[in-house]
């Protein structure tokens, strides 16, 4: 790791190393996610799922003398279906009845609820249900989706398509006519679960003293919770408290409002007691929202020094049964429209979209949403036009990428590329992997058989969505605000609080930091206290790798508010002006003397008849909102370079090396920075190497534990090596740009990059992941028929 790359400045401020707060209490043991959350009187919710993909109920059996205890959806009429709106022209809705109703479209769909005081007896009275089923030809590729006369999953549509989307910049044609080179491939993406390492799970529960629903549910997103629940419950708003417990990782699974969400919150506002539901792994691994399954047709032209002309391509994603809320079951698609030209500069772009309607488990966000794919669907194509002309891959992408001096830059889906230095990061990762040295070694050959080689995938992540950019991708239930408030207290530490949670990205710490960089405060006096709806100011949540600067910006702004009314005070008790006072390690300073931010909160709060009329008279605590200068948000990037070693006789592939050359402005905690890149790579990891969520013909999950659902762990995960720079965007509040997914956009490139580059000797080429062994074997096997 590159820790003496960027000391930490002085103080905890902005730019600080300093260790996250929040580790001391998950560290020994005592956080409180909602498996600790016990309850008087408290009964467990299980789930009773669909055993067949697509089929319609017939009729329904509960067991005898259990009736209260055991609920369909016609026990839970007003429960409103889960539908979610888009302005998108052509989208299409879907209803989700939280308890299947008529049909059941995906094996997992939840069919029957329960209670009972423990678990098992729960999950007892769940199997003692019995269902009639009339099975329906399930749909399970977006090819046999998209086939005239296909079994409809939504009859009303008259296809399964929820969107089409399509961006024509012009002159394909002619380029198509002209151009040198053309490379045509297609590309696969395996289907993806996300599992977090705390699972989803609620407390749900009737508060009589202020008569309402409180909900301590694991999500990132508790404002927005709290308005989805509103609208399915019909209960108020107002009425509904969301105060989420620790949440042990979220990664996009736990921004969607679930359909157990929803009936665990009935269920206590109904029978006025405490309910939980924590979701087990199997759950996760065949009901869960999923992620990732994508396949790609891509013509790109270009010239004959690799220079690129003309990008056409199709997408396809197999979103599954229904859209979620509040995201539809369109993001991936579209945003996959929108990012696929990636960092690099295309003159043309045609691009058609497809989100197919599949008897699969729905489409949520997950770390990167689209651009994992996008960036491995790109990233293969420019290593496949270097090949067509000859050229090392690493020089095309260098000589195509946005150079510096044309930032910020405007790209051919507009995106607005705020700053940075792309091909200089490209560089530096070249020069850190070891480039020269890797074809030296590949000449001479591996000791033990094995072939090595090397690939680069560079990407760029937008970050910081605001209201306009969710505006644009027609979300109307997603507001894109942060909000904070801060307040000084009596003992003259500060209090933080804001909408937004904590999901382990460490929030906590470098909410505090922005705080203690305004005011000097060290973060130990600085409390933060995300999520509770009941005590934090409106918000849209932690996701979209928008929370340091969104969050951020609006803790900058209300320190800032909060240290101008300082200033007045510690002017008026050092009898001088407001610009004479400045902050320092912690205290106030005047051109004569100093005072503790403890005696201006003492003035405040206990001797305030001391103070002279026109002392502004709001208090210690101030709220704002922050939005960055530009609504496009901000675009962070990296360069990934790996280095792996493939035996051809088992197909098998060891990543060597890894390097990471990333840019998010300014870095708040470059530690946490560190431990986000290197999450994001363990995930992109096992997206470009092991995890497959796989599917029968007539759509029964196949990889329904961790045994066939293959996770990586720290034997599977390379070293990363990571190198910062920090170009500051000169649109946002301190030149921060977001980080958190980044991590996970990258590596699926640059590995089967390097996996080609390993086999190129021997004709093979990758173009689907996982790169599992039975894909490198039968990628060899083809490439010795032909
Ligand atoms: N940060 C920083 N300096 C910057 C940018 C960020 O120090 N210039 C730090 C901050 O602590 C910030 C974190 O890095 O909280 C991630 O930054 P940001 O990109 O703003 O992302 P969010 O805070 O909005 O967190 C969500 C993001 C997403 S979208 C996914 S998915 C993801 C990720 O964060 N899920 C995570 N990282 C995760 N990390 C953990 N441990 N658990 C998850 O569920
Ligand atoms: S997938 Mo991240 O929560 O946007």
């Amino acid at each position: 790791r590159d820790h003496e790359a960027h000391p930490a400045v002085s103080g905890e401020g902005i730019g600080a190393r300093v260790r996250r707060k929040e580790d001391a209490r998950h560290l020994m043991g005592r956080g409180r996610f909602a498996g600790d959350i016990r309850m008087p009187g408290m009964s467990d919710v299980a789930f009773l799922r669909s055993p067949v993909a697509h089929a319609r109920i017939l009729a329904v059996t509960k067991p005898q003398g259990h009736e209260g205890e055991v609920f369909t959806s016609a026990d839970c009429a007003d429960v409103a279906d889960i539908i979610t709106r888009s302005t998108i022209p052509g989208y299409k809705l879907s209803a989700h009845p939280p308890l299947a109703r008529d049909k059941v479209r995906f094996v997992g769909d939840i069919v029957a609820m329960a209670y009972a005081p423990t678990r098992a007896e729960a999950e007892d009275l769940c199997e003692a249900t019995l269902f009639d089923y009339e099975e329906l030809p399930a749909i399970v590729d977006c090819d046999s989706g998209r086939a005239p006369g296909a079994a409809l999953l939504h009859e009303a549509w008259g296809d399964n398509l929820f969107l089409e989307t399509s961006f024509d910049s012009g002159g394909i044609e002619e380029v198509a006519r002209t151009a040198a080179v053309k490379v045509e491939k297609r590309f696969r993406t395996g289907r993806q679960c996300m599992h977090p390492m705390e699972g989803k799970g609620l407390v749900a529960w009737w508060d009589f003293q202020n008569d309402t629903l409180v909900v301590n549910t694991s999500t990132q997103v508790p404002h927005m919770i709290r308005a989805g629940l509103a609208e399915t419950l019909g209960l108020p708003e107002a009425q509904i408290r969301i105060a989420p417990p620790d949440v042990g990782g979220g990664f996009g699974y736990k921004c969607l409002l679930q359909p157990e969400e929803i009936l665990v919150a009935w269920l206590a506002m109904t029978l006025k007691r405490p309910f939980r539901w924590i979701e087990d792994r199997r759950e996760h691994l065949t009901a869960g929202a999923n992620a990732r399954e994508h396949e790609y047709v891509i013509t790109a032209y270009a010239d004959a020094r690799g220079k690129l002309l003309a990008l056409d391509a199709e997408v396809a994603v197999n979103v599954g049964a229904y859209s979620v809320w509040p995201f539809t079951a369109c993001l991936e698609a579209a945003q996959a429209g929108g990012n696929l030209p990636g960092p690099y500069i295309w003159p043309h772009y045609r691009c058609k979209t497809y989100s197919v309607a599949t008897n699969k488990p729905p489409f949520a966000p997950y770390r990167g949403v689209a651009r994992p794919g996008v960036c491995f669907a790109m990233e293969l194509t420019i290593d496949a036009v270097a090949a067509a002309v000859g050229r090392e891959a690493v020089d095309v992408r260098a000589e195509n990428l946005v150079p510096a001096a044309a930032m910020p830059y405007l790209n051919i889906t507009k995106k607005f590329y705020d700053s940075g230095d792309y091909p200089a990061s490209l560089a530096t990762a070249r020069e850190m992997i070891g480039f020269e040295a890797i074809r030296a070694r590949q000449k001479m050959g591996e000791m033990d058989g094995r072939r090595i080689g090397v690939g680069f995938s560079t990407y760029t992540e937008q970050s910081a969505h605001g209201t306009k950019v969710f505006a644009s991708w027609g979300t109307p239930l997603v507001p894109g605000y942060e909000q904070a408030t801060i307040r000084l207290n009596p003992d003259g530490s500060a209090d933080v609080k804001a909408g937004i949670h904590t999901i382990g990205q460490g929030l906590e710490t470098t909410l505090a930091q922005v705080a203690s960089e305004i005011l000097t405060l060290p973060i130990a006096q600085i409390r933060v206290t995300l999520g509770d709806t009941a005590t934090t100011p409106f918000s849209t949540g932690a996701y979209a790798s928008r929370g340091m600067v969104m969050a951020g910006g609006a803790v900058s702004k209300a320190a800032q508010k909060l240290a101008e009314k300082v200033k007045a005070l510690a002017a008026h008790l050092m009898q001088c002006t407001a610009d004479q006072v400045r902050f320092e390690g912690g205290a106030i300073h005047g051109p004569t003397g100093s005072v503790t931010f403890a005696e201006i909160a003492r003035a405040w709060y206990r001797t305030p008849e001391v103070l002279p009329d026109g002392v502004d008279t709001g208090g210690l605590e101030v709220t704002e909102g922050y939005k960055p200068d530009v609504d496009t948000g901000l675009f962070s990037y990296a360069t990934h370079a790996a280095l792996v070693a493939v035996d051809v006789k088992t197909g098998a592939t060891e990543i060597l090396d890894y390097v990471v050359v990333e840019d998010c402005g300014r870095m708040v905690n470059p530690m946490i920075v560190e431990g986000q890149a290197y999450g994001g790579v363990a995930q992109g990891v096992g997206t470009a190497l092991f995890e497959e969520s796989t599917y029968d013909s007539e759509g029964q999950p196949l990889a329904s534990t961790l045994v066939d659902y293959l996770l990586p762990g720290p034997t599977e995960l390379p070293k990363v090596r990571i190198a910062h720079t920090e170009t500051l965007s000169p649109f946002s509040a301190h030149g921060i740009k977001g980080v958190g997914e980044g991590g996970a956009i990258a590596p699926a490139g640059a590995i089967v990059n390097a996996i080609n580059d390993a086999l190129k000797d021997l004709g093979a080429t990758l173009c689907e992941i996982p790169a599992t062994p039975e894909r490198v074997l039968a990628a060899l096997a083809e490439a010795r028929r032909a």
